[in-house]
């Protein structure tokens, strides 16, 4: 109860920086939010400099399920990045969903300037897991550890789910996802959902929906990952 009245209290004050009043005044310094490969190269680097970072790795798995199919599903993702004073970054996935381009062309995976690339088939194995507290959707969606890019030798210790492993970042990139992520599926989902609670459940349609369909498209473990926050920055 009392790490439910102190979330509800630090949502609000979260808010309150950005609630509108009516005294007028004037900005004296605006932030621009920037899709991710629109920032210099050095923004990119301060954006994923792990501070504290498993910290927010563990407060996601600890609350999942109190903050996902739920109505404070959004505001809750942006609070976690409340705190943070740089000039928001996104990445605008329906940029790769229009494209002709195959998604592991799309400047985000790029392995030198982006998040690294694909998982490698047979690299990796799901743990056992007899007391199913890894609750992983998509068990055949780990297809292997990410061996290139900025992550190629990071260690995860925390997941999947809540289960404790040292492991390496999985992905399992499929082309055919992608389609879930044109301009023409995210206007489709917003013409259909006009109360914001069958907005949320659209969105978060783990198959179709925008929130779900950007999970599932990466594979693996997306939300341990830098590349977590730059979906949520977009959905936002
Ligand atoms: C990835 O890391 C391994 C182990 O440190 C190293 O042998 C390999 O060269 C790296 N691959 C790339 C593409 O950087
Ligand atoms: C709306 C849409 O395009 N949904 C697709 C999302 O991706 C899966 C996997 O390719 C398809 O089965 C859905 O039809």
């Amino acid at each position: 109860m009392i790490k439910t009245l102190s979330l509800t209290a630090s949502l609000l004050a979260c808010f309150a920086s950005v609630s509108v009043v009516n005294t007028p005044s004037t900005c004296s310094k605006i932030q621009v939010r920037r899709e991710w490969r629109d920032l210099a190269i050095d923004q990119h680097t301060t954006r994923t400099a792990t501070t504290r970072f498993e910290e927010f790795q563990a407060t996601h798995i600890y609350l999942t399920e109190r903050i996902h199919s739920v109505g404070q599903f959004l505001p809750w993702h942006r609070h976690l990045e409340c705190g943070y004073h740089g000039p928001e970054t996104f990445w605008d996935w329906t940029r790769d969903g229009n494209s002709n381009r195959p998604i592991l062309g799309s400047p985000i995976f790029d392995p030198v300037t982006g998040f690294g690339g694909d998982g490698v088939p047979g690299t990796y194995t799901l743990p056992p897991d007899p007391d199913g507290l890894s609750s992983v959707p998509f068990p055949a969606r780990w297809k292997g550890c990410v061996q290139d890019g900025p992550f190629n030798a990071t260690v995860i210790n925390l997941g999947p789910g809540r289960l404790l492993t040292k492991h390496c970042l999985v992905r399992d990139i499929v082309e055919s996802w992608k389609f879930n992520m044109t301009s023409e599926n995210v206007a489709k989902q917003m013409d259909a959902s006009k109360p914001y609670e069958q907005f949320r459940v659209i969105i978060d349609n783990l198959v179709n929906g925008i929130h779900g369909s950007g999970h599932v498209l990466v594979g693996g473990e997306i939300q341990i990952h830098p590349l977590f926050y730059m979906h949520h920055s977009n959905l936002d």
